[in-house]
């Protein structure tokens, strides 16, 4: 089967990228809530709400492994999806923690999320847990996400916003900066720009593709090679057209066509 992931919209797409790169020889579904969409601002009952139907949906269509492609979700929903799916789920805090673990060097460890990830204190308690010598500085940068959407990436505006919300991190010691957000990683420039080199970025994107390669791989459940390209379907349950056009900047690649479904809640 193939591997299932959903996010709440088209932030996503950026752990989709990750995931086809690291594994391209996997087939995948992925489900855009972008009727729903956002689930950074929404209590953490509505986002489990959403993503246990979510979840529904892909397995319906018999993917092996899901793949929780939102940092709201997977704070709000993993111990949800785990206890109630027949398959592996996983989501892309864990993996962030972990790489970030093993790149700081000081214990300064900063995480940036939407209002919803940042609240449930999912990373702080992954980042510090068993961890004496790691100190957390977590911080909701809301502004990112419309910022990354509208395509405001560079120049003096995302420049501003990513100096009000972040201006503290290098002076607080923090040495290593988790992007707690799927939008994050298009803002790459900027906030590196505003931490400085001293400041090492760690993209929860990246970690999460590496963590389903070792899982697929430790189960015996990895897709075999094959010389032709396997199959990439995408599903919405708004309308596909903004979709289709602002989702292919965050995939790196153009989005041929997105159907639209009623989950029916
Ligand atoms: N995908 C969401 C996340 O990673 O937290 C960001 C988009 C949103 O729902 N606001």
């Amino acid at each position: 089967g193939p591997i299932g992931v959903f996010d709440s919209g088209i932030g996503g797409l950026t752990v989709l990228k990750a995931l086809m790169a690291r594994l391209p020889h996997e087939r995948t579904l992925y489900l855009g809530d972008t009727a729903r969409v956002p689930y950074g601002t929404k209590s953490s009952e509505v986002v489990t709400r959403y993503s246990l139907k979510n979840a529904e949906f892909l397995l319906e269509r018999g993917i092996k492994l899901l793949v929780v492609a939102c940092n709201t979700a997977s704070a709000a929903a993993l111990p949800a999806l785990s206890a109630t799916l027949p398959v592996p789920v996983l989501g892309v805090i864990e993996p962030g923690a972990r790489a970030a673990l093993k790149r700081t060097r000081g214990g300064g460890v900063g995480v940036i999320g939407t209002p919803g990830t940042i609240r449930s204190g999912a990373y702080q308690r992954a980042l510090e847990a068993g961890q004496p010598h790691v100190s957390v500085k977590a911080k909701a940068c809301p502004l990112f996400v419309p910022l990354a959407e509208e395509g405001w990436t560079t120049g003096d505006v995302p420049l501003l916003v990513a100096r009000e919300y972040l201006a503290g991190f290098a002076r607080d010691g923090v040495d290593t900066l988790v992007l707690g957000c799927t939008h994050y990683p298009l803002l790459k420039g900027v906030i590196a720009e505003v931490v400085g080199p001293g400041v090492s970025l760690v993209d929860s994107a990246e970690a999460t593709a590496e963590a389903v390669a070792e899982l697929l791989g430790a189960r015996g459940l990895l897709a075999p090679e094959s010389s032709t390209a396997p199959e990439h379907a995408y599903f919405v349950t708004d309308v596909p057209e903004r979709f289709v056009e602002v989702g292919a900047r965050f995939l790196g690649r153009p989005i041929p066509s997105a159907e639209q479904v009623d989950l029916r809640f």
